[in-house]
């Protein structure tokens, strides 16, 4: 008796490593290039989120790294931008419905950018103007101060009404703190006491944006030393002192979700971030490609004629999408507070496509197969291969890549579930397309297998 139940009980572990394997037991959780922890189940089904850069540099509209790039002194910039950010018409609600409209899960908001203007009601004394006498916030430096507004609460909330999660962005690097100088790309240090109350300071900064946020993504910057150790002065941070932020994010709130730019490139924090590009395979870990919509970050008049078009930001987000990973794309609302145009339009129009489309990214993984088609790309989501057709194939034939040992249950349009005729044999599944391409963006043809 034991010996015959001992090979079952062997047989059937196999088989079902064989399933989880070929994923023909359709667990429901979709089997990702990587190992996807329980806290950010969501964030890897969610895919899609809004960037929003936001601070004075938007008021200046030359970009968020305008103090920089001009050389300007921090006296100049506080009095001449900073002393001048109004941004009164400030609606998170429309913003938030924008994101919402165009099929984003989750936000992001610079909490404080390398200018170091914080966007909230900062208590921490050392984060103060050059005079020293004033907090250098948005509620204790700026004219808008005088509405005792909270713009993050109320982005917060109104994500929160949305069903939108939300996160905020920190950038180490601090211009306009009396312990740095901007230094080339970074910043340097006036002294190592210096550098030890910064740094004490900022996770100050970061338990006041915690304790009253309660943000569930941390999205640092500001980082790239790429110093293992042994700081200087000019290079400061290096990544003992990611590792020790990121246990400290953890500390505070133990399921928040940190990006890697606690120190990148030694593999920290929950996610990758490649920026503005898109890796040529999926990476071996959870990732997020962050994106602009015309090359700028923070508003930039000169860059407000350069908008991608919508078929562009689609056919990018799809290309993530293929490969496993999450989109951050960005908006840079006007000084006074506003969203551009530009952004608006293509937030719609990519909400039109997700309207019809958004189960080819919502809860999928990339594709299952080694090459890329040339018509287009793939998404998974259980038995169900998404063709992302970006090319109109020929003579209305479309050649898919066929799903190792599986039987092909139907075929159908996407968007309205239309049935399409298919030829399955050896390794393709050669599909009669309609005559016109429903959407030039990207029109989705579901495989459905047995
Ligand atoms: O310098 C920043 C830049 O302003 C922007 O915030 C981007 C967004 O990922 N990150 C840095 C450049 O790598």
């Amino acid at each position: 008796m034991k010996t015959g139940f001992n090979w079952k009980r062997k047989l059937l572990s196999l088989l079902l490593l064989f399933c989880l394997l070929t994923g023909l037991a359709g667990s429901g959780t979709m089997a990702h290039a990587y190992n996807v922890p329980d806290n950010m189940k969501w964030w890897a089904d969610d895919k899609f989120g809004m960037f929003i850069h936001f601070g004075s540099y938007s008021y200046y509209g030359h970009g968020e790294w305008a103090m920089q790039t001009e050389g300007i002194s921090k006296e100049t910039y506080q009095k001449t931008i900073s002393a001048k950010f109004d941004p009164e018409k400030f609606d998170a609600q429309e913003i938030v419905s924008y994101a919402k409209k165009a099929g984003m899960k989750y936000l992001v908001f610079t909490a404080k950018h390398h200018e170091g203007l914080a966007m909230w009601d900062t208590k921490v004394a050392s984060f103060t103007d050059t005079t020293g006498q004033k907090i250098y916030s948005l509620q204790q430096y700026t004219p808008f101060g005088k509405t005792n507004r909270d713009i993050i609460m109320e982005l917060k909330n109104a994500c929160q009404q949305a069903g939108i999660h939300f996160g905020l962005y920190y950038s180490i690097i601090d211009w306009n703190h009396s312990s740095q100088t901007v230094e080339g790309d970074f910043t340097k240090m006036a002294s190592w006491e210096a550098r030890t109350a910064y740094i004490a300071d900022m996770k100050a900064q970061l338990k006041e944006l915690v304790d009253t946020y309660d943000p569930e993504i941390m999205w640092f910057d500001g980082d790239w030393t790429y110093k293992k150790d042994n700081p200087t002065l000019k290079k400061w941070w290096t990544k003992q002192d990611g590792q020790d932020l990121y246990q400290y994010m953890k500390s505070l709130k133990s399921d928040i979700i940190v990006n890697e730019r606690v120190c990148r490139s030694f593999g920290l924090g929950d996610f990758e971030c490649p920026e503005q590009s898109i890796p040529e395979k999926a990476l071996s870990r959870p990732w997020e490609t962050c994106q602009t919509m015309n090359n700028a970050w923070g508003y930039k008049k000169d860059c407000e004629k350069s908008y991608y078009n919508v078929r562009y930001m689609i056919q990018d987000l799809v290309e993530v999408a293929s490969k496993d990973g999450n989109y951050l794309l960005n908006i840079g609302p006007k000084g006074d507070g506003t969203m551009t145009a530009g952004s608006k339009k293509i937030l719609k129009g990519i909400g039109n496509w997700m309207n019809r489309y958004g189960d080819s990214i919502y809860g999928t993984s990339g594709t299952p197969f080694a090459k890329k088609p040339s018509w287009g790309r793939y998404t998974r989501k259980d038995n169900v291969i998404y063709a992302h057709v970006m090319k109109w194939p020929k003579a209305q034939k479309l050649v898919t890549k066929k799903y190792a040992g599986k039987k092909v249950k139907k075929v159908y349009l996407l968007q309205n579930g239309k049935k399409l005729k298919y030829n399955a044999t050896g390794k393709k599944v050669i599909i009669k397309m309609p005559e016109k391409k429903p959407d030039k963006a990207d029109t989705v043809i579901a495989v459905q297998y047995q």
